[in-house]
């Protein structure tokens, strides 16, 4: 069945482009209700004025129509997979001695990295020593062991490395977005601007962090940690949290800047990963959108052309993720 509305969508697809869309938004609308069908089109990605070295060399990119999850996927979507699939993610085994052989036995328990304010008086920190390795942390207990998700079905799943989202997508019958089909997505028509809705930043436009970062959080946004999706507005094409809240991965390797992908259609990418502040990763897969960790003072990485290298084995409380249906092979 699943294969027969496949075929009708590409048939669709097919005709679609000679005559219009709206038949096949009905049938998205129909058998996918929670993606929203975007239009191909071309926009310039990246940013040459954000003063972020990885998203510069801002060029012209194409891609073909296809549908994204209007949300973030969330708790209740993850339990409805790992309950027809017995998956069990990363952060819920334990490290394995031919990856980590310095490690101690008890240091090879389960877990994953969780995001802590520092102390409050505490003025002054390492960079990234808010991040704590936590044993028992994982997407079902976001903050270890004791911690629980229960009465949080609609928050976006979270200690979700790079295979854990392969692994979903597999079964929902869906993909891991390419950077420039998330990037296209974000901007909701809006091409050149800074933030998913114009260019003026705003703590209610997004689930992001106000006040010092890691200091004090003042919650102007209504939220400190990460909310429900679907708590602030959606972009121009109807899209929820698609910047803020949480990370989402992509299929892209990392690399830094944009030339590589000049005037290209669909564009999947580097061949390979290199990103200069970490030398010694050869595996770096780009992620986007920001999360809630994101404030003024430190990454600002709220907006659709800001991009950051993360290591696919690596979860943590702020990485989640959102796929694509693509309508052409
Ligand atoms: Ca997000």
């Amino acid at each position: 069945m699943r294969f027969l509305i496949l075929l009708l969508i590409q048939v669709v697809v097919l005709i679609s482009l000679f005559t219009n869309s709206s038949v096949l938004a009905v049938l998205i609308n129909t058998y996918y209700p929670e993606m929203i069908l975007i239009s191909g089109g071309t926009f310039k990605m990246g940013a040459d004025d954000s003063g972020f070295e990885e998203e510069r060399g801002a060029e012209n990119v194409t891609v073909s129509s296809f549908c994204i999850d209007k949300y973030e996927v969330t708790n209740a979507q993850f339990t409805e997979f790992v309950k027809a699939t017995n998956y069990v993610t990363v952060a819920e085994r334990p490290l394995s001695k031919e990856q980590f052989p310095d490690l101690p036995d008890e240091e090879r328990l389960p877990g994953s990295l969780v995001f802590q304010m520092p102390k409050p008086g505490v003025k002054q920190v390492q960079l990234l020593s808010w991040w704590h390795w936590t044993p028992g942390a994982n997407w079902q207990h976001p903050f270890g062991s004791d911690s629980t998700i229960l009465g949080k079905e609609s928050y976006p799943v979270v200690h979700i490395a790079y295979q854990d989202a392969l692994a979903y997508a597999q079964w929902a019958g869906k993909s891991l977005p390419t950077e420039a089909q998330w990037e296209y997505a974000a901007r909701g028509g809006l091409d050149g601007a800074t933030y998913t809705w114009g260019n003026q930043y705003s703590a209610k436009k997004a689930n992001t962090w106000q006040g010092i970062f890691p200091f004090f959080n003042t919650k102007a946004d209504g939220y400190v940690g990460i909310g429900p999706v679907g708590s602030f507005p959606a972009n121009g094409y109807g899209l929820y949290d698609i910047t803020g809240n949480v990370w989402e991965w992509t299929s892209d390797w990392f690399s830094l800047g944009h030339n590589n992908k000049a005037f290209s259609v669909n564009p999947t990418g580097p061949d390979k990963t290199f990103d200069p502040k970490k030398p010694t990763e050869t595996a770096l897969h780009v992620i986007k959108g920001g999360s809630y960790l994101c404030a003024p003072n430190y990454c600002s990485r709220y907006r659709p052309a800001a991009r950051e290298s993360e290591s696919p084995d690596t979860g943590t409380t702020h990485i989640g993720f959102r796929l694509v249906k693509n309508l052409q092979r």
